[in-house]
Parts: structure tokens; C-alpha cells; sequence
């Protein structure tokens, strides 16, 4: 097992790997910019390092400043957390040939998955649903138009170094094809320096449904069952669930085998999320795999009582997982809400303020994963995410009254937040039936008038 981990990150996912450390007797390493000092994070660890200014690109993106943090502390393994370095292939090339081990996986697996036709084309050889469309990148309008007239209108022309919703056109007619397909090459040349671009027949109303995977390295993968990520705001999640509402016992024994195979084929190795759109069929298909901790994955753990942190740890350092993981059945129901330092009568914007006060919610079934503390200042150069409300309960009813109640519990005094939001979401029929999709948050109306949180 490792001896000392090193976690480039902040805020609550930093506290996460934090915590999973303690409780395996690893030392750990906190790096923080000059804007963190204060944070807990920075408090927490058993050592801490400082890597540089506030803004992102001098401090947790400064990979020579994190390597050597990394080696004058003598860590031996790198955890990047999700976002800033989790992602970044020459990243986990530098702490290979550093001899650091990076919780993650390789730079190889990192490019073949970032690259989104490539994957998309792995997933297919492995016997993976994938949506119809081009074979790989194109190379004309012309062939774009072509395809399309075959397959149909609408479509949507993809980025394949772009993801997580950058870098796409949804084109409804074929006489805007010629222009969409320059427009998206330009942006994606210009914003990813890779102006490659597929096509695929575009899904009307789908679900973001995703499964969590942990492999090993003898070859073992296992599904840890799906989340409904649906509820979304320009790409953003903002409340996860498990299981999804509309996943069967049957579908779920489907997407999981899917999903596992995917990961197989590639030899993947710890914590990976594949993402599905399900649509209204009941059909799935591959969208794009993660090859990091996610944001969303505690509710995972509430309804497996698997602690996901720890498993990838150990994964990375060569343990094996056990075998009953392909035996575990969901416990009851967990949802996530993303309490962000946002005004939602704002669209949205950040609300970096200093919090004046703060309490979290409790009692059965509740758990509060966040970096924030009375006293605590905002730093305004990250993201904006203040804490993870996650409840678990014994079925989805119990959860959505749980989640609703400790909404109401939560006190944060001083920036804006999302708390609001998420209560007159989870007051919402078509919520609270489970009857959503991903474009739910377009025409749903947040309240600014309403704010009596009872
Ligand atoms: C799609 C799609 C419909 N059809 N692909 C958005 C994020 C990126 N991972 C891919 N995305 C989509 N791809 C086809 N062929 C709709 C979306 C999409 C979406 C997907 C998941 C969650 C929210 C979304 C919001 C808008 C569009």
C-alpha cells in the first residue's frame, strides 16, 4: 500500500481523499494556493505544501510545482481528484516517469478516452451500444451531408476533443449542415487545437444515465449500478439519484454488463464512469467515459456501502477487489444535491462572498460532504460548489422528503445559493414522479418571489 498520497486538489473532493487516507493509514499531502491557505483542507492533511498564486494555471494546474511538492514530501502516489489534473494525459505521464504512482489511469487511457470518436469506436468493438453516425472523424461537409440524408434530420455534429457538451451542433436541416459544420470546426480547432468532428443521429429528449465502474489490475471490473444525471444546466449537473426512475432490474443488469465490458476491453483500471443517453425507447448508447472520481459518486456509495475512494486507492496501489463485489444488490434510494454559491434568480451567477454563518443538516440518512465553515472566504477563482447534500433513504419517496427537510435545515449566511432551487425543483410533480430529461432545467421557472423555504 502506498505510504504517503499526495492530493492535488481542493476544496470537498480534497476532504474525500483526506478522509479515505486516514482511515488507511496513509499519510497525506495537501497542496493549496495562496487563496487556500485558510482552507480545510490545507488544515486537515498531515502536511501541506503551498504551490503557488490563487488563479488556477499558477497553482493547481502548475504540474512541475504539484511534482515537486510531491517529491520533497516523498509522497508516492498522486490523487488528482475530479477537474485540474484529473483528466490531463501529460500529466500522469509526468508523475510515471517521476515514479509516482497517479490515481488514475495512464496517459494512453486518458488520450484514447479524451479523444471522443476514438472511444466512441473502442466501445463499439467491444460489443457496446453506440449511436448511429459517422465511422470516426469526417472529412468534408460534403460527407456530412451525405450521411445525414441517409440517416435522417435531426443530427448533431460532435467535437471529438470536445465533451461534457462543448464543441457540439444539433443541425434540424439539411441546407444549415454546411454552416454548422464550419462553425463547430472553427470552435473546436480553436478552442481544443483539434478540429476533428463527427456525426451522429441526434436523440430528442434522452436521459443522462451513467455507471459506475471500479476495476482492478488482474482484470476484474464491476459495476456499482447507475445514476440519473438528467437534471442539468448547461452541462452542469445539479441533482444526482440512484437508482434512476426509470431503470428495471433487467435494464440495469444490461447497461451494467455493457459498461463492464466497455471497461474490460480497455483494461481499465480504478475509479471510471461510462455515460449513457437512454432514450425514450428504452434504448441505450455510449456517450463518453470518465476516468476519474466523479462529483456524484457518494450516492453510488450509499446505495452499495462501498466506499469508492478507497476501493481506487487500493486498485492503483495492485490490490485486488474482492469478489463479492459482483454479488452487491442497491440498498434503498440516494440522491445528491450540488449546493453551489450561485443566485438562481441571477441565471446563476457566482456568489463568492465570505460566509457569515453556516449550518449543515443531520439526522438519519444524511450526509453533508463540504470544505465551507463559518468565517470561511470564498476564493473567487474556483468553482463554485460549497458542499454536497446527500441523503439515503428506503425508498425514493423517503429520500425526496429527507432531501426536502434537510434543504430547509441547511443555513448558509452570506454568498447566494442554490439551496432555493433545489427546494421548488424537489416541490415539482413531474420531479417528484420521476418523469424528466435532460433538456427538464430549459423550461423549468425558478421562483425568485417564493423564498419561504417552508
Ligand atoms: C447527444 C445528445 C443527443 N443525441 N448526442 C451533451 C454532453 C455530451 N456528453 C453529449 N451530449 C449530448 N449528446 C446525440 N447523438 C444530447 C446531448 C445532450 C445532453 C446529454 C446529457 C446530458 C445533458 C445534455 C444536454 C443537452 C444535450
Amino acid at each position: 500500500m502506498f505510504n504517503k498520497i499526495l492530493i492535488a486538489n481542493r476544496g470537498e473532493i480534497a476532504l474525500r481523499v483526506i478522509r479515505a487516507c486516514r482511515e488507511m493509514g496513509i499519510r497525506s499531502v495537501a497542496v493549496y494556493s495562496e487563496a487556500d491557505e485558510l482552507s480545510l483542507h490545507t488544515k486537515f492533511a498531515d502536511e501541506a505544501v503551498c504551490i503557488g498564486p490563487g488563479p488556477s494555471k499558477d497553482s493547481y494546474l502548475n504540474t512541475q510545482a504539484i511534482l515537486t511538492a510531491a517529491e520533497v514530501t516523498n509522497a508516492d502516489a498522486i490523487h488528482p481528484g475530479y477537474g485540474f489534473l484529473a483528466e490531463n494525459a501529460d500529466f500522469a505521464d509526468m508523475c510515471s516517469s517521476h515514479n509516482i504512482e497517479f490515481i488514475g489511469p495512464d496517459g494512453r487511457m486518458i488520450e484514447a478516452m479524451g479523444d471522443k470518436a476514438s472511444a466512441k469506436a473502442t466501445m463499439k468493438a467491444a460489443g457496446v451500444p453506440v449511436i448511429p453516425g459517422s465511422e470516426g472523424i469526417l472529412s468534408s461537409a460534403k460527407e456530412a451531408e451525405k450521411l445525414a440524408a441517409e440517416m435522417g434530420f435531426p443530427v448533431i455534429l460532435k467535437a471529438t476533443a470536445g465533451g461534457g457538451g462543448r464543441g457540439m451542433r444539433v443541425v434540424y436541416r439539411p441546407e444549415d449542415l454546411a454552416n454548422l459544420y464550419s462553425m463547430a470546426q472553427i470552435e473546436s480547432g480553436s478552442a481544443f487545437g483539434n478540429d476533428g468532428l463527427y456525426l451522429e443521429k441526434y436523440i430528442e429528449n434522452p436521459r443522462h444515465i451513467e455507471v459506475q465502474l471500479l476495476g482492478d489490475k488482474f482484470g476484474n471490473v464491476y459495476s456499482l449500478g447507475e445514476r440519473e444525471c438528467s437534471i442539468q444546466r448547461r452541462h452542469q449537473k445539479l441533482l444526482e439519484e440512484t437508482p434512476s426512475p426509470v431503470v428495471s432490474e433487467a435494464l440495469r443488469l444490461e447497461m451494467g454488463e455493457a459498461a463492464v465490458a466497455g471497461a474490460k476491453r480497455v483494461n481499465y483500471v480504478g475509479a471510471g464512469t461510462i455515460e449513457f443517453l437512454l432514450d425514450k425507447h428504452g434504448d441505450f448508447y455510449f456517450m463518453e467515459m470518465n476516468t476519474r472520481i466523479q462529483v456524484e459518486h457518494t450516492i453510488s456509495e450509499e446505495v452499495t456501502g462501498v466506499d469508492i475512494v478507497k476501493r481506487q486507492i487500493e486498485c492503483h496501489a495492485g490490490l485486488k477487489l474482492p469478489d463479492w463485489l459482483s454479488k452487491i444488490r442497491l440498498r434503498g434510494h440516494s440522491i445528491e444535491c450540488r449546493i453551489n454559491a450561485e443566485d438562481p434568480a441571477k441565471d446563476f451567477q457566482p456568489s463568492p462572498m465570505f460566509i457569515e454563518n453556516v449550518h449543515f443538516p443531520g439526522g438519519k440518512g444524511v450526509r453533508v460532504d463540504s470544505h465551507i465553515y463559518a468565517g470561511y472566504q470564498i476564493p473567487p477563482y474556483y468553482d463554485s460548489m460549497l458542499a454536497k447534500l446527500i441523503v439515503h433513504g428506503q425508498d425514493r419517496e423517503e429520500a425526496l422528503a429527507r432531501m426536502l427537510g434537510a434543504l430547509r435545515e441547511f443555513i448558509i449566511e452570506g454568498p447566494k445559493t442554490t439551496i432555493p432551487f433545489h427546494i421548488q425543483l424537489l416541490e415539482n410533480s413531474e420531479i417528484q414522479q420521476g418523469k424528466f430529461d435532460t433538456h427538464f432545467l430549459d423550461s423549468f421557472r425558478f421562483d425568485p418571489e417564493r423564498d419561504d423555504e417552508s
